[in-house]
């Protein structure tokens, strides 16, 4: 096993990896920015080692910053977290050559899932369903006039080397669609330096739902099941829960066998989450794949019992995945998790600043990820999550109430939160009746507008 590993990243993640390093005897050893000085990511980290200003391009993303804190370190491994350099490919080999264990998947496996259309295509080739669409990129208009015709308008445009939201375009008509791809092309050229596009038939009012793998250098892959992350606001995710309410134990069986297999055809290793839409007709098709542990992992902890950081460290430390897991996997009751941002609830802008009162809710059934605390100060420079709450009951019903009761024992004074609205979201009809999809938010914010109005 390692003796000591550095986490490159801040915030409640970086204490959730402490968390993990410390109930598996590893010595962990924190990086941090001059705003974080007083985070708690330092205080329970092992060492600590200032890597530059505030601003993340010069700190959190220096890869030279951060490779030489691990070099002073003497650190046998880093874990990226998410966000920040966690899926950055070139990260993964600077590591491999100063003889780090980088904590994910090979960096080659990393760099085909961020082309998104590569990863499609993998994913194609080895049975995994996807949305009907263009084979490969599309080089120009004409090309992509004789993609639309075959898959049927509308359609959406997206940029390989996108994701998340990023560089995509809705065409509905033949006659729009000359100026959309090319806007489209330059965009992205200009963007992510790299103008390659794909098409794919474009899904309405699609769920977004998510599968966890964990794989060991073995060629051992299994599925734990999926998350529900509709729930979200401008490709930001704000509740996730697991399980679905709309995929059936039939369907989990399913995509989930597929996904072994595909992972270990593609030599996939370590904590990895593969993203379905699912369509108007209930099938779920592959969009893109994610090579990092994600925001929302405590949904599936709570859910199965697997402690997936932990398991992360295990496999990269070179153990096999019968040794990392407990046994089969078992879905035990229903997880949410509400994501408390400090941000103001109607205008979504970032609240940074001093939070005077922090009171985290506790008992059955509730689990809350932090780094915050009373008098801490929310730095506007990263990103506004301060807390994940999350809570499992027997059931959704259960979850509901649970969350309910919780929201309403977090306080948070000085800043603004996202809890308010998330009170909001648990008393809404058609979220307890898991009648949603990524159009939710809208609606739901555009009904409140109005009845704010009148
Ligand atoms: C789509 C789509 C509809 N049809 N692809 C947005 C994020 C990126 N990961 C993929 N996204 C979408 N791709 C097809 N063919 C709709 C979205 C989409 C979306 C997806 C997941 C969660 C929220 C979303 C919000 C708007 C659009």
């Amino acid at each position: 096993m390692f003796n000591k590993i550095l986490i490159a990243n801040r915030g409640e993640i970086a204490l959730r990896v402490i968390c993990a390093c410390k109930e598996l005897g590893i010595k962990a050893v924190a990086v941090y920015s001059e705003a974080d000085r007083n985070s708690l990511h330092v205080r329970f980290a092992d060492e600590a080692v200032c890597i530059g200003p505030p601003r993340p391009s010069d700190s959190y993303l220096n890869i030279p910053a951060v490779i030489s804190a691990a070099e002073i370190a003497n650190v046998d491994a880093i874990h990226p977290g998410y966000g920040l350099l966690s899926e950055n490919a070139n990260f993964a080999e600077v590591c491999a050559a100063c003889g780090i264990k980088f904590i994910g998947p090979r960096p080659e496996v990393i760099r085909m899932m961020g082309e998104k259309e590569k990863a499609r295509m993998a994913m194609k080739k080895a049975g995994v369903p996807i949305l009907p669409g263009s084979d490969g990129v599309i080089a120009t208009a004409e090309e992509a006039i004789k993609w639309a015709q075959e898959v049927g308008f509308p359609v959406i445009v997206k940029a390989s080397a996108g994701g998340g939201g990023r560089g995509m375009r809705v065409i509905r008509s033949a006659e729009e669609l000359p100026n959309m791809f090319n806007a489209a092309q330059t965009e992205a050229a200009n963007a992510f330096g790299n103008g390659d596009l794909y098409m794919e038939k474009f899904i309405e009012r699609p769920r977004h739902i998510e599968f966890q793998v964990l794989a060991d250098e073995f060629g051992n892959v299994v599925s734990l099941g999926e998350r529900e992350c509709s729930i979200q606001r401008r490709h930001q995710k704000l509740l996730e829960e697991s399980p679905s309410v709309v995929v059936t134990p039939e369907m989990r069986k399913e995509i989930g066998g597929i996904l072994e297999k595909t992972m270990r055809e593609i030599g996939y290793s370590n904590a990895g989450t593969v993203e379905f839409l699912m369509d108007e007709d209930g099938k779920l098709n592959f969009i893109e794949m994610n090579t990092r542990i994600q925001v929302e992992h405590a949904v599936t902890e709570m859910v199965t019992d697997v402690d997936l950081v932990k398991s992360q460290i295990m496999i990269a430390a070179g153990y096999k995945l019968p040794d990392v897991l407990h046994g089969p996997i078992v879905h035990r009751g229903h997880a949410i998790e509400c994501r408390i941002n400090a941000e103001h609830p109607e205008k979504f802008t970032p609240s940074a600043g001093k939070i005077t009162t922090y009171h985290i809710p506790g008992g059955t059934g509730v689990r809350v990820d932090t780094a915050q605390y009373a008098e801490g100060v929310v730095p506007p420079y990263y990103d506004s999550l301060i807390a994940k709450l999350v809570v499992r009951g027997k059931d959704r019903e259960e979850a509901i109430s649970r969350m309910t009761r919780a929201l309403e024992m977090f306080i948070v004074e000085g800043i603004f939160t996202s809890i308010p609205l998330h009170q909001r979201i648990m008393r809404d009809p058609d979220f307890r009746a898991g009648n949603f999809d990524t159009k939710f938010m809208e609606r739901f914010l555009g009904e409140s507008n109005l009845k704010n109005k009148h």
